[in-house]
C-alpha cells in the first residue's frame, strides 16, 4: 500500500506517442552496421540486428506500459469508483488490452521476419523483408496511437487522484468558506496538514492525520468543494463532490453561528441539509465554531479552535466515530481474508 493520499505517478511510466516510439525504434536501428564473412553475410547480419533492435524497442516499451500501469484490481491503491469517474475503467482496460495486443503482434512479426531473413540467399529479399517489417511494425503501432494517447492522459489523471488506503478511517470537513475549517484541521492534526492532489480542483485537498495511540486517521479539508449548494455547481464540480463520497467515512460539518464568516446561519443550515442528502448513510457530526465569539446554546457541540475551548469534547466525539469506523473496517477486512 502506498502512502495514503500520495499521488501515485511514480510507478507509472510516461507513454510515448506512436510517432515517438517508431522514431526511437528506427533511429536506433538506423545506426546499426554489421560486418560479415562476405557481402551477403554482412547484409543479413545487419538486417537481423536492425529488425531485432527496432522490434525489441517497441515490444519492451509496450510491455512496460502493460506491466506498470495499475491493473485496478483489489491490490491497487486507487478507489475504483474514483477511477471510473475520472478516467473511465472500460476505456482504460481497452487501451491496455490494445497495447498488449500490439506487443504480441510486434514480437511475432519480429520472429517471423528474422526467420525469413536467415533463410534467404538473395540480398534483394533481405532488403525487401527488412523494409516490409518496418512498414508492418509501423502500422501495428499506428493502430494503437489513440490508446497510447489515452494512457498518457490517464497517467496525468492518476497523478491527480488521491491514492487512498481504504483501511484508514477518514473524516471530511465541510462548511461554508471562513467558518474555521482549516484552523480546526490544523489544530486536530498531529503534524502540519499537507496538500494532496484531487481531480477536478486545482487547489487539491488538505490532509492531516489524527493519532490515536498507534493508529492513524485521516482528516481532510476540501477547499471549495463542500461549501456551496450542490445545485449551484457545474458538472465537473458535481463529479468532484460525488467522488468525494468514496473517501468519506465520517463528515464533520462546521457551522459558524457568529456569522463572521459572512454567511447567514440560515444559509449554512440549508447547506447542511444538502450535504446530509448528498452523503446518505455517512455519520455527520455538526459542530459550531468560534464559540469564543458566540454560543447558541442549542445543544450542538461547540468549539473554538482559536481559544481551545471545548476542543476536548469535540475531539472525543470525533474519536468515537472514527474508532467505530475502524472497528467496522477491521471486521470487514477479516471477513474478506476468511472468504
Ligand atoms: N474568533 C475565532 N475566529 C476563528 C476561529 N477559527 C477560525 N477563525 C477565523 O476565521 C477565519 C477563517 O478561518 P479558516 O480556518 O481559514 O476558515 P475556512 O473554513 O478554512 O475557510 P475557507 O478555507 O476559505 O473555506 C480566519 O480569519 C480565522 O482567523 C475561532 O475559533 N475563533
Ligand atoms: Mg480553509
Amino acid at each position: 500500500m502506498g502512502d495514503a493520499m500520495a499521488g501515485m505517478d511514480f510507478k507509472i511510466p510516461t507513454v510515448m506517442t506512436s510517432e515517438e516510439l517508431m522514431e526511437k525504434a528506427f533511429h536506433r536501428a538506423s545506426k546499426i552496421r554489421k560486418n560479415g564473412t562476405n557481402a551477403l553475410d554482412a547484409k543479413k547480419k545487419t538486417a537481423l540486428a536492425k529488425v531485432t533492435a527496432s522490434g525489441d524497442i517497441v515490444v519492451t516499451a509496450l510491455n512496460g506500459y502493460v506491466e506498470r500501469f495499475p491493473r485496478l484490481d483489489k491490490e491497487d491503491d486507487f478507489l475504483p469508483e474514483l477511477v471510473d469517474i475520472v478516467i473511465g475503467i472500460d476505456r482504460y482496460k481497452k487501451a491496455l488490452g490494445a497495447v498488449n495486443w500490439c506487443a504480441t503482434k510486434a514480437e511475432k512479426l519480429k520472429n517471423d521476419t528474422l526467420k525469413d531473413i536467415r533463410r534467404t540467399k538473395d540480398p534483394e529479399i533481405v532488403e525487401a523483408t527488412r523494409r516490409s517489417f518496418y512498414g508492418r511494425l509501423n502500422s501495428y503501432v499506428d493502430r494503437i496511437s489513440d490508446d497510447l494517447m489515452f494512457l498518457q492522459d490517464a497517467k496525468n489523471k492518476f497523478r491527480r487522484l488521491p491514492a487512498v488506503d481504504p483501511a484508514v478511517p477518514t473524516i471530511v470537513v465541510a462548511g461554508f468558506p471562513n467558518v474555521g475549517k482549516s484552523n480546526l484541521v490544523t489544530v486536530l492534526s498531529s503534524a502540519a496538514p499537507e496538500i494532496a492532489p484531487y481531480p477536478f480542483t486545482t487547489k487539491g485537498v488538505i490532509v492531516g492525520h489524527i493519532d490515536d495511540d498507534w493508529r492513524k486517521y485521516q482528516i481532510i479539508d476540501t477547499p471549495g468543494l463542500l461549501d456551496r449548494q450542490f445545485e449551484d455547481r457545474n458538472d465537473i464540480e458535481k463529479q468532484a463532490v460525488l467522488a468525494l463520497r468514496y473517501l468519506t467515512d465520517v463528515m464533520l460539518f462546521v457551522i459558524d453561528p457568529s456569522e463572521t464568516c459572512g454567511f447567514p446561519l440560515e444559509m449554512q443550515e440549508r447547506l447542511l441539509k444538502t450535504v446530509q442528502d448528498g452523503f446518505p448513510g455517512v455519520p455527520i457530526i455538526v459542530a459550531e465554531s468560534k464559540c469564543d465569539i458566540m454560543k447558541t446554546g442549542n445543544g450542538r457541540i461547540f468549539f473554538s479552535a482559536q481559544s481551545g475551548e471545548n476542543m476536548d469534547v469535540l475531539t472525543d466525539r470525533i474519536m468515537t466515530e472514527l474508532r467505530a469506523i475502524h472497528r467496522r473496517k477491521s471486521i470487514e477486512s477479516e471477513a474478506v481474508e476468511d472468504a
